[in-house]
């Protein structure tokens, strides 16, 4: 693996397509649309705004249309870090349209797992079941969780000996929906079966003609380590997007070892209070016996995709609950990405930045949550909806003012909530700093500053609740600025 040094990037902004449309149906239209030119020419993901629904909104068609379709392949039964994940995925089965989960490690490791389940679908299961028991509370708090059952008829074996993984992949894929799959793998150590992805691949492309193979490629993209042979490097096309949140390693420091040491207690986060007791049974399956604490190894593939407000999944530079990510240089024009982006962020550049600037944000989420399992609706936080006036993507001109207005925002709760508008350089080329009036008030305004070429600024509104715990969701406006 490389090690590449961290240093602050300035990415171009990609432009937009044509008819640019707020919100996520639209940039799944917009990738299916663009599929087949991306596949020969690689481009990276076109700009669109990902807008989903906060938390504790009811379903609409549309809503559902907007979730994002994923599968999750484990191999649970080894590292039990993919059982702390698994706690952490499943209280946000809500935010995703939850295609399966995919076990493909069949014997649990003596030793290292000490679940007592002894494979890895029985540990799945087992969870899956605690999850059930809380479902019905959780539905209290957003009628999107699936049910218990519903659940537990997504959890598939993906081991050699069985065809269900590799079969339930390859349905989802081929399924008559505009959306395409955000594949998952949380690993594979010794002693674990090969991919479902990778055997689906296989298959597709020894049964089905090379065009069909292409356009079953063009609708998987991944959030993922890469456990899928030579489908990621050698055999075209390339995948239409891989973000990998386990790598690089960078000063001998491997990105998705960071999650524990950046987050563990950030925002005062404390694991046997928040989770671990008094939080029903699927906290008391979050399991302590790992090499970091509380290590979560696999948990930046699917917080990379929480719609939070200010992250879009085609958007790897923007930056997400899981940090920031950019070009893998080995990939060449593929549009594969890593974690070697850095932020400046409390007086100091880093890497680490881009997560720990958004960590006690993201630990407080998860701290709701696992309240939601056992409490009423009442007596739980529920995070604010953030509403900017204005289109997100705005044509401005040196010396304009810029109006920002969040007023609209809202608190399901009816708690008081601050406001505070930030520049956000890093993702943007502006090569200048950027003041904002009025940035902790609900309104704001920038005045555009002169460039001697076209300038992309990103600006970051975030609403913070005053509830137990404090959350927040956000919202980003991007400042086009032509000379
Ligand atoms: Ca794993
Ligand atoms: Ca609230």
């Amino acid at each position: 693996m490389s090690d590449s040094r961290p240093k602050p990037t300035r990415t171009n902004l990609i432009e937009p397509p044509r008819g640019w449309v707020i919100c996520g149906f639209a940039f799944l239209f917009t990738t299916l649309a663009i599929g087949n030119a991306r596949l020969t020419a690689a481009a990276p993901p076109s700009i669109a705004a990902f807008r989903a629904k906060p938390a504790g909104d009811t379903g609409a068609a549309a809503d559902e249309a907007r979730r994002l379709r994923v599968i999750v392949e484990t191999d649970a039964g080894g590292d039990p870090d993919d059982e702390q994940s698994l706690v952490r995925f499943l209280v946000y089965a809500n935010e995703f349209d939850v295609e399966g989960i995919i076990v493909n490690r069949h014997a649990a490791r003596d030793g290292e797992n000490l679940n007592r389940e002894r494979t890895g679908l029985g540990i799945v299961q087992r969870m899956v079941r605690a999850y059930g028991t809380c479902a019905d509370r959780l539905r209290q708090h957003d009628t999107r969780y699936p049910t218990g059952d519903a659940m537990l008829g997504k959890v598939v074996s993906g081991t050699q000996d069985s065809e269900q993984g590799m079969r339930l992949v390859i349905s989802a894929v081929d399924r008559a929906d505009p959306r395409p799959i955000w594949y998952l793998n949380w690993g594979t150590i010794d002693g674990t079966d090969p991919s479902a992805l990778l055997r689906a691949l296989d298959w597709v492309r020894a049964n089905r003609t090379s065009e069909d193979y292409a356009r079953f490629k063009s609708r998987v993209f991944l959030s993922s380590d890469d456990q899928f042979g030579g489908h990621t490097y050698a055999i075209d096309p390339p995948f239409p997007l891989w973000v990998d949140t386990f790598r690089p390693e960078l000063d001998r420091r491997r990105w998705y070892h960071r999650f524990s040491a950046i987050t563990a207690d950030a925002g005062g986060f404390d694991l046997e209070r928040d989770v671990r007791t008094n939080h029903g049974p699927l906290g008391e399956l979050y399991p302590t016996n790992t090499t970091h604490r509380q290590k979560e190894g696999d948990s930046m593939t699917f917080l990379y995709l929480v719609p939070t407000g200010m992250n879009d999944p085609l958007q790897p530079t923007w930056g997400s609950w899981a940090g920031r990510y950019g070009r893998r240089p080995e990939a060449g024009s593929r549009p594969y990405y890593f974690a070697n982006q850095a932020d400046a962020w409390r007086g100091r550049m880093h890497r680490e930045n881009s997560l720990a600037r958004w960590a006690a944000d993201l630990q407080n989420d998860f701290r709701a949550r696992m309240d939601w399992c056992v409490n009423d609706r009442s007596q739980a936080n529920h995070p604010p909806r953030v509403v900017v006036l204005g289109p997100p993507l705005r044509d401005v001109r040196p010396g304009q003012r810029v109006e920002l207005d969040a007023r609209q925002s809202t608190d399901p709760d009816g708690d008081v909530c601050h406001w505070s508008w930030e520049y956000y350089p890093e993702p943007g080329t502006l090569q200048a700093d950027l003041g904002i009036e009025g940035a902790d008030r609900p309104t704001a305004s920038v005045t555009v500053p002169s460039v001697q070429h076209a300038a992309d600024a990103h600006l970051i509104c975030t609403v913070r609740d005053t509830g137990s715990p404090p959350l927040a969701r956000y919202a980003r406006v991007i400042l086009r600025i032509r000379p």
